[in-house]
């Protein structure tokens, strides 16, 4: 028997909106030893749905496929903060405003509970995971480095489809593969 991939469905960013993020990483990554993510790696999660058969891909895909027609969604990033609080954080991110981003979760959501996925409990919260920290240390030297940029905007652009990814973790860390593409309109 294959062993299940591990999936989930987000958004793509432009090349433009990762050389930005990019440069952000280098400037605030000496800053802390935490688990940095490879600008290659950057998306936005709209569905987390985790370990599913290879021989049911079909089906999910077609429940993707049917997800109702929507427009195009602008989408501006920005900011970075903390998760879960900016005391005992796990996860530094960057913030994403999109209006309709959290309609797109949402009928995800439904569409891959009818396949038997879990919904998320959580509320919908938009982010590009910059570091992930799994210790407790000293994050001031991060904060200052924060503090320092001259700007957080990162750029804008207008997303017409999402994806779904697989994830494969490796000890050298997670690489992210596009599986398919679902445009919002057909
Ligand atoms: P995160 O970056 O905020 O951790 C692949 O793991 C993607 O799915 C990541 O963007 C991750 O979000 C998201 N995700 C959501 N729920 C998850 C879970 N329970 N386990 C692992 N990843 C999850």
């Amino acid at each position: 028997m294959k062993a299940p991939m591990r999936l989930f469905t987000g958004l793509d960013l432009p090349a433009e909106v990762v050389r930005n993020l990019e440069q952000l990483l280098r400037q605030l990554r000496p800053a802390a030893r935490i688990g940095w993510s490879p600008p290659a790696n950057l998306h936005i999660t709209t569905k987390f749905i985790g370990e599913w058969p290879e021989q049911r891909l079909g089906e999910l895909q077609q429940a993707l496929t049917s997800l109702p027609a929507r427009p195009l969604i602008p989408v501006h990033v920005r900011k970075v903060g903390f998760f879960p609080n900016p005391h005992s954080p796990r996860n530094f991110w960057c913030g994403i405003d999109a209006p309709g981003l959290p309609e797109l979760a949402a009928d995800t959501g439904r569409a891959t509970a009818a396949l038997g996925i879990p919904v998320e409990k959580r509320d919908f919260s938009p982010h590009l995971t910059l570091a992930r920290i799994k210790e407790r240390l000293d994050l001031q030297p991060l904060r200052e480095a924060i503090a320092a940029q001259p700007s957080l905007e990162f750029g804008e652009f207008t997303a017409g489809s999402f994806f779904l990814y697989r994830s494969q973790l490796h000890p050298t860390g997670s690489v992210y593969t596009k599986l398919a593409e679902f445009p919002f309109s057909k």
